[in-house]
């Protein structure tokens, strides 16, 4: 698939090599280049752009039983190219191929999940003084979105933009992180197997700088879907030249609690699978461990044993493996630069903390799950965050100083507790300042249900029908019957 899609944008429903210059892009797990991708020019973003406000103009008025039915069909064929479109991300991000083709599933059910949502889009009469006037609350499509992208889910956080906005009756510009642009290419040819209209997807590759930039100026781009770094999203915030929506999905440095009436084995099997799920690197990953005094050695200790447990591998070689190469070598550095700061400052080594041994890991950015006991508020593994195999361990003694520390965070997107008596469960869920609470679970974000951050971690939702009402303004019609006054 990445042959095919090398050096190419997707402008107006076509193909077309991109004529600006190449960037290479890496295999993490074997530091070989897989491809070029062209630079957009500034010509070809205004086509893209221009295709998609030229699209607008009959996407938005198609009846929503259409745009449904694409929606649907673009699920299909997303499903059914499951395995290559799998393949592709693992060759370009380096998570197990099994676990991409989990993801491309989740495009999948994107899709259908805004199938149906796009046959609910429906207004209000709200009271007038008399009834002989109406006023009508209608939604309306924003217009021409501009998507940016990361590279940590290359699919799903495409899809959750892409088919919210679609749903709606928006049309779309992506624009893919650099690390993994053959998925989002990828996605562009289901949508062009699938027959949706041109110029209702486009996809523009490049630098954020450049082509990320360029959208975020463009005018007539009338919305930014955003997810990426914080500083990233404050830049494009600051940055905007003339008065845009902006959604901004960011940064997170997510906190466990685990109290003393917890299910130990639950927990730690939940935190293994949190913090070290994609290298770590999630936004809602596990960063930092908060446990009760009395349990904190028997939770440390198995956690420790949970981590070296877990199979790092290349992920295309070993399908099944729990951890993959990280997507490039920036966040294996910013991950060994937090490891070194917290073993400074007296953290215990548990777990992991160096590469695997092995010949085949040489070349590509490969960590061991790492586990740090001991850990304080000095330590940047517990105050900034991540993204990478590394989560801190500390413990405490009152709820209260566990809420405390958990809320200590510039951050509010995800959290998560462990805690069996019922009481805790109420009385911590209720004062963690953060978008997402999972107790006793630690799937923090599930397709129905609005998915979003709190302070620096950003603003608007994805996911559930909340995702697809950022794509669409209110317009207020006000309709006398009766006499029409003057
Ligand atoms: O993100 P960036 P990076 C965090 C995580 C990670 C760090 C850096 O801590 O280590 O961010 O990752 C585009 N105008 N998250 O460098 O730079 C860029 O090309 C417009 C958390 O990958 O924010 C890419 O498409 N666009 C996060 C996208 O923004 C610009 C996921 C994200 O890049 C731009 C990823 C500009 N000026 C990283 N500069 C999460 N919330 O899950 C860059 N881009």
């Amino acid at each position: 698939m990445i042959s095919e899609l090398a050096e190419k944008l997707f402008i107006d429903g076509r193909f077309v090599t991109g004529t600006g210059v190449r960037i290479p892009v890496e295999n993490p797990a074997t530091g070989e280049i897989l491809a070029h991708i062209a630079t957009a020019t500034p010509e070809e973003i205004d086509a893209a752009v221009a295709a998609a406000r030229k699209a607008f103009k009959t996407w938005s008025r198609v009846t929503p039983f259409e745009r449904s039915r694409a929606l649907h069909r673009l699920g299909e064929y997303i499903a059914a190219e499951a395995d290559a479109m799998a393949r592709t991300m693992t060759l370009e991000q380096g998570k197990p191929l099994n676990e991409a083709k989990g993801e491309v599933l989740k495009l999948a059910e994107a899709c259908h999940f805004y199938a149906e949502e796009a046959v609910r889009i429906h207004g209000e009469i709200v009271p007038n003084a008399t009834t002989d006037i109406d006023s009508l609350v209608v939604r309306e499509p924003i217009g021409v979105v501009g998507a940016i992208t990361p590279w940590n889910y290359p699919a799903e956080l495409i899809g959750w933009k892409m088919c919210g906005a679609l749903a709606a009756g928006c049309t779309i510009v992506i624009k893919p992180a650099e690390l993994t642009p053959f998925t989002a290419l990828a996605i562009a040819k289901m949508a062009e197997k699938a027959g949706i209209p041109a110029g209702v997807v486009n996809v523009v590759t490049g630098s954020g700088s450049k082509v990320g930039q360029a959208l975020v100026e463009h005018p007539g781009v009338d919305k930014i879907a955003f997810t990426g770094s914080s500083a990233v999203g404050l830049h494009i915030q600051r940055s905007c030249p003339t008065i845009k929506r902006l959604s901004l999905e960011l940064g997170g440095n997510c906190p466990l609690i685990v109290t003393a009436s917890a299910d130990l084995q639950a927990a730690v099997k939940g935190a293994a699978r949190r913090s070290f799920r994609n290298m770590g690197q999630i936004c809602i990953a596990i960063n930092r461990i908060y446990v009760a005094r009395p349990v904190y050695v028997d939770f440390v200790k198995a956690l420790g044993e949970a981590a070296d447990k877990l199979v790092v591998a290349n992920g295309i070689e070993k399908p099944d493996a729990d951890v993959g190469a990280m997507a490039s070598a920036e966040p294996l550095a910013k991950t060994k630069e937090h490891l070194a700061d917290a073993l400074e400052k007296g953290g215990k080594l548990i777990a992991g903390g160096k590469a695997p041994n092995g010949a085949e890991f040489a070349h590509g950015h490969f960590f061991r799950p790492t586990v740090v006991a001991a850990c304080t508020h000095g330590m940047k593994v517990m105050t900034e965050e991540t993204f990478g195999p590394l989560v801190g361990v500390m413990p405490f003694d009152t709820l209260d100083e566990a809420i405390e520390l958990a809320n200590d965070t510039p951050y509010g997107l995800a959290s998560y507790l462990y805690a069996k008596d019922m009481a805790e469960v109420r009385y911590i869920s209720s004062r963690l300042d953060y978008g997402n609470v999972a107790v006793n679970n630690v799937d923090a974000g599930i397709m129905n249900a609005p998915y979003g951050g709190r302070k620096q971690s950003g603003v608007g939702y994805e996911h559930g029908r909340e995702g697809m009402l950022e794509y669409l303004n209110f317009k207020h019609i006000r309709i006398r019957y009766d006499e029409p006054e003057g």
